[in-house]
């Protein structure tokens, strides 16, 4: 995104479209010192490391810290609030297990407590009692009226303390994590088999970043069960609709496939910053590979097949357009029907006699989304020359190519594989170069 801001072709219009509309935060490593020992000792190794000065799941407070640890490390994405009592989607006594999720609580968050929290005489009062007595679940447990008041764990480490102050502080969208391996895309929820209210969304867009990157895509718990994993908390405090990258065939990927794998999941991470706005563009699909350009007298007609799977808001097609120039003049609309087959087409009058024609597809909604194809636009363009005198008069030139081959990259939008091919038979025909 850095290197290609400000370029208005290629890549350079996916990543200075998405800089100047979207806001991106990165969180380059979030296990550092785990992945610090993993390359140091322990190639195995998946957790922090931190120390931890009980067996098992012994109440934080009862660790002293003059005492030898007795382990290392807490599962990072086992140690967030959302559904971290539950029990079976992490190693919940043993702090030497792989999963570990942390300690126990055993804190009285909201002052209601019967029996206060006694070190010299080992008294661990209980839910009963008023302490932990409203885990992070959505549920009023104690019926006080208020919500997960007070937790029964979760957060203990520096590392999910940060993600949650992170969350707390922003409102994000939308949510990538990368993890490795198994080459999957997983989403709400990993600790439950129902469904979560945004569901067929989020199934839609994972489902349109597989198709990118070939992986598979599932609901997190169709993998196996977590508890107080990353995206479920995100989507349950916040609303973000969050993924799970289960990167390549091998925790461990060689640092020369890297490149490769970095390639391999560009697309679905650009897309993605991409619906952040509008997450519900996914249901519709351009299928710009059909898309068809003709010459029809004195006007250039454009049809482009649109499948709708079950866009949710009405699309206002009277203000539907193809914005289009004529040699780089100024923009002009023309307008665009949608017929009963679902193709989108319009017509734009030639009124030059030979020159480089730009265009693009505007959509609205009803809840004032607009929505061009291809994404990105009008920085990233469909182009053509037009020469009146041949038949086929219509070829791409050398920008657009760079543009064309980049979407057809994405997928998701711009003209992809049947119309990159006919730009390079038209552009060797032609003899062009550029
Ligand atoms: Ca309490
Ligand atoms: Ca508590
Ligand atoms: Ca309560
Ligand atoms: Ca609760």
């Amino acid at each position: 995104l850095l290197e290609n801001y400000g370029s208005v072709t290629g890549n350079g219009s996916a990543a200075t479209y998405l800089l100047d509309n979207r806001e991106v935060f990165f969180v380059p490593m979030l296990n550092a010192d785990g992945t610090q020992y993993a390359h140091d000792t322990d190639r195995g190794w998946r957790k922090n490391r931190e120390p931890n000065y009980a067996l098992d799941n012994t109440p934080g407070p009862l660790r002293d810290p003059d005492m030898v640890p007795v382990s290392y490390g807490v599962d990072i994405n086992r140690n967030y609030g959302w559904m971290w009592h539950d029990t079976g989607g992490s190693n919940v006594i043993l702090s030497s297990g792989s999963s570990y999720r942390g300690p126990p609580d055993n804190k009285d968050d909201d002052g209601d407590a019967i029996v206060q929290f006694d070190i010299r005489h080992g008294i661990f009062p209980g839910p009963d009692e008023g302490v932990d007595e409203d885990p992070w679940d959505g549920i009023d447990n104690d019926g006080d009226g208020k919500i997960d008041e007070d937790p029964a764990g979760g957060f203990s480490s520096a590392e999910t303390i940060a993600m949650k102050e992170l969350g707390d502080t922003h409102d994000f969208r939308t949510a990538i994590t990368y993890h490795s391996y198994s080459e999957l895309i997983l989403w709400p929820w990993g600790y439950t088999h129902e469904v979560p209210r945004d569901g067929p969304v989020m199934a839609q867009l994972g489902g349109r970043m597989a198709e990118m990157n070939g992986y598979r895509p599932m609901q997190g718990v169709d993998l196996y069960k977590v508890t107080g994993e990353f995206n479920d908390w995100f989507y349950a405090e916040y609303g973000t609709f969050g993924y799970t990258f289960e990167i390549g065939r091998t925790h461990n990927i060689p640092a020369e496939g890297i490149l490769n794998h970095t390639r391999l999941n560009l697309d679905p991470a650009l897309y993605l910053i991409y619906s952040a706005e509008n997450p519900y563009i996914s249901y519709l699909r351009f299928r710009s590979n059909m898309t068809t350009v003709t010459r029809d007298g004195d006007v250039i007609r454009v049809e482009i097949p649109m499948e709708d799977e079950g866009y949710p808001f009405a699309l206002r097609m009277e203000e539907a357009s193809l914005v289009y120039r004529w040699k780089g003049g100024p923009w002009e609309r023309a307008g665009v029907v949608l017929g009963d087959d679902g193709n989108l087409s319009g017509s734009i009058p030639v009124d030059v006699d030979e020159g480089k024609l730009d265009f693009y597809l505007e959509l609205k909604d009803d809840m004032g989304n607009i929505i061009t194809e291809p994404a990105y636009a009008p920085l990233s363009l469909v182009s053509y020359h037009l020469k009146l005198d041949s038949i086929f008069s219509l070829y791409f030139g050398f920008d657009t190519v760079l543009v064309m081959l980049f979407t057809l990259g994405v997928s998701w939008g711009g003209f992809s594989l049947g119309i990159a091919k006919s730009i390079r038979s038209d552009r060797s025909r032609e003899g062009k170069n550029g």
